[in-house]
């Protein structure tokens, strides 16, 4: 990717520029520029969005808008998507209504041809397992960003495993509060840091092994 076309992204999503997002979106699969090249930038965007948000240099309706560029920029590469690559059930968990992460999650396993029953935010848990058996999962994703409900992870395991889906259908979870070690201290197959690891590591799922993937060091 050449240098204008990085920071036409970058500068999408850092400044939330809305209008223009759809068009950077088509013009870079014009040129033949992979998705996974423009997820990257996407990443490295939103994790200065989320530095600056930290900081309280920008508000909550800016993270939202770059978010929604990020979601913009990846519509022309979502609709080459097949869902062939395999069925993701995904939420964050009951009482916790965070879900920006979640949704750059489901956006990323989209374009990347995996089919997303994206179940929302406050998910009850009993319907992580009643969606994944409706809808043949092969991965339950489970998230959430307040340390009071990261029990709640295991309890979704828990039902799968009563249900007689785990170890068949792979548990993810994610979040910042997450760790690969709390990962699998509860017993889930898999963790990842943000949503380009979340493809790497449901494509290891895939393959049925397990996948901890830490955030990458600056
Ligand atoms: C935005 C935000 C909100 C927004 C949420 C809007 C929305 N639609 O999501 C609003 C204002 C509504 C909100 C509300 C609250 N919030 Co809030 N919120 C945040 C904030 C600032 C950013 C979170 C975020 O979106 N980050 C950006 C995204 C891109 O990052 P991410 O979520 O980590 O997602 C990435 C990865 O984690 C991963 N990932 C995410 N999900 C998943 C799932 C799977 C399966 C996988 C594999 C990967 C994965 O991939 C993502 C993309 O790269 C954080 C602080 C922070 N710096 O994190 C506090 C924070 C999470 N909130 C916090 C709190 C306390 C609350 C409230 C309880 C506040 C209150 N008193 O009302 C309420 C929650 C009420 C409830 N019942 O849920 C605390 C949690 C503290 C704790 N340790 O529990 C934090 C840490 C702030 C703080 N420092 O105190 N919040």
């Amino acid at each position: 990717m050449k240098e204008d076309q990085y920071k036409r992204i970058y500068d999408c999503v850092v400044n939330g520029k809305a209008a223009e997002a759809l068009k950077i979106g088509e013009d870079m699969k014009a040129a033949g520029i992979s998705v996974q090249d423009v997820g990257k930038v996407l990443i490295d965007a939103m994790n200065l969005v989320g530095h600056r948000y930290r900081e309280r240099e920008i508000a909550l309706p800016q993270l939202i808008l770059a978010t929604h560029c990020f979601k913009k920029i990846l519509v022309p590469y979502v609709a080459d998507a097949r869902g062939n690559s395999g069925v993701v059930v995904i939420g964050t968990v009951k009482n916790d209504i965070h879900d920006i992460g979640k949704n750059l999650v489901v956006s990323m396993l989209t374009v990347y041809n995996y089919k997303v029953i994206d179940l929302g935010k406050d998910v009850p848990l009993e319907k992580f397992v009643t969606e994944a058996k409706k809808n043949n999962a092969d991965i339950v994703g489970a998230g959430t960003l307040l340390t009071a409900t990261m029990p709640e992870l295991s309890e979704v395991l828990a039902m799968m495993k009563e249900e007689g889906l785990h170890p068949k259908v792979k548990f993810a979870v994610g979040g910042a509060p997450l760790t690969t070690t709390y990962a699998k201290h509860i017993g889930a197959d898999g963790y990842a840091a943000d949503a380009i690891l979340a493809v790497e590591m449901a494509n290891h799922m895939m393959k049925g092994e397990q996948s901890f993937q830490a955030a990458m060091q600056k």
